[in-house]
């Protein structure tokens, strides 16, 4: 034990001064330089951050997961990079929030709910024109959190126009992305409860000049719905044989053609039920608004009809927001193996190495983690009643066993 405790403090100290050997030169210049030379271009970092090629997707609960929109690019004169994105405000749409056929009366940015995931770069110029539709009843803004001046924060106290954009207007919000980390953007136009619990709400992602290091990444936004229903909880735990195969399955050899896939239509699992459950009167005289449906990704129960697949070994990055309005406190929770939590993503170092984090409204973080063992495996609000409310979802683990490997977590 000693000896390997030694051999590893060895590499890491000659590592240690391979490295700082190397950079110590360039040190001093990159410390004042605007926009310090990476040794990756634009479009390669574009790349390996998955950014979507399809900017006017509407990505199903499933394909959000994995859906970065990261704007149309351009330059500057001064040769920054530009990206712009559009984002258009709609009331009265209908959106599936669970397999029994919930529908939510809700306002997107386009068209979903989270909205798309907004992803640039540290340094970028950031160009987000918000469209309020003519048909809207109410004005609304776009109010993203990290640094910009107060004309682009999407708040009308100070008397901007962005604070509060009428329908058939819109309002371009431009800013410098700074610092790196992942945050909530948000209309805040008032009652903005009113306005964050429809729907209006999504992610930003501001990665560092240079890449983290590389892995399978994927978004995870926190949501609730105040369906303004007496009765909590009208979802029910989707039966089994609503699922997908999982890997159990698989070994028992009854696997079916494509069974392992995130592609199965969410229209075809809704014509399994025949009646969404009933929905009681409302309370005369109770007046706490509250959520009935807890969710993952905008769909209750989603990632339990569509386990995600994940390999033992591989390292993944969960970048997680929180947007549950009424609740206080809102958490994740996963089985089988620990994670290493950054907080707002805004430092390289974890915070800690844990197994549940716990996310007040707003909060945000990134997640990394690997399985060692095979299987499937819960992960979960750790609030049990949000749980069986539809916050729930499991991974499919499949590969070998691997050893396991200490984690990083300083
Ligand atoms: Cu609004």
């Amino acid at each position: 034990m000693f000896r390997q405790d030694a051999y590893f403090l060895a590499l890491v100290l000659s590592i240690t001064l391979i490295f700082s050997s190397f950079s110590f030169p360039f040190l001093n210049l990159s410390v004042y330089a605007q926009t310090p030379a990476t040794h990756i271009s634009q479009q390669q970092y574009d790349k390996i951050k998955n950014c979507a090629t399809d900017l006017s997707k509407k990505p199903t609960p499933v394909e959000y997961l994995t859906y970065f929109n990261c704007g149309h690019v351009s330059k500057d004169q001064s040769g920054r990079t530009v990206r712009q994105f559009t984002l258009i405000v709609q009331e009265h749409q209908k959106i599936p929030i669970s397999y029994e056929g919930h529908i939510f009366d809700a306002w997107t940015y386009n068209g979903t709910i989270p909205g798309p995931t907004i992803r640039v770069t540290e340094g970028d110029l950031v160009r987000i024109r918000v469209i309020n539709s003519n048909e809207n009843e109410h004005p609304h803004s776009l109010h993203t959190h990290s640094i910009h001046f107060a004309k682009n924060d999407g708040v009308s106290m100070g008397g901007y126009p962005g604070g509060a954009i009428s329908p058939g207007r819109s309002f371009t919000y431009e800013f410098i992305a700074q610092p790196y980390g992942v945050y909530p953007y948000h209309c805040h136009v008032d009652p903005i409860a009113d306005h964050i619990n429809r729907g209006l709400y999504g992610m930003m992602i501001i990665d560092p000049r240079e890449p983290r290091p590389q892995m399978t990444e994927m978004a995870m936004l926190l949501n609730g719905y105040d369906m303004d229903y007496d009765q909590e909880g009208p979802t029910h735990l989707p039966p089994a044989s609503l699922f997908e195969t999982s890997q159990q399955d698989e070994k028992a050899g009854n696997v079916t053609e494509g069974a392992n896939s995130n592609e199965t239509s969410t229209d075809a699992n809704m014509t399994h039920v025949s009646a969404v459950p009933a929905i009681k009167e409302k309370d005369a005289g109770k007046s706490e608004r509250d959520n009935e449906i807890y969710t993952v990704n905008g769909k209750a129960f989603e990632y339990m009809m569509h386990p995600i697949v994940l390999q033992t070994g591989k390292q993944y990055r969960i970048y997680i927001v929180n947007m549950l309005e009424f609740d206080l406190v809102n958490s994740i929770h996963i089985h089988g193996s620990m994670f290493d939590y950054y907080t707002a993503g805004t430092d390289e170092t974890s915070d800690y190495n844990t197994d549940i984090v716990t996310l007040t409204q707003g909060d945000r973080g990134i997640m990394e983690f690997t399985y060692d063992y095979p299987g499937t495996y819960m992960f979960h609000a750790h609030q049990a009643e949000f749980t069986d409310l539809g916050w729930m979802g499991l991974f499919d683990v499949r590969g070998d066993p691997v050893n396991h490997v200490a984690h990083s977590s300083t």
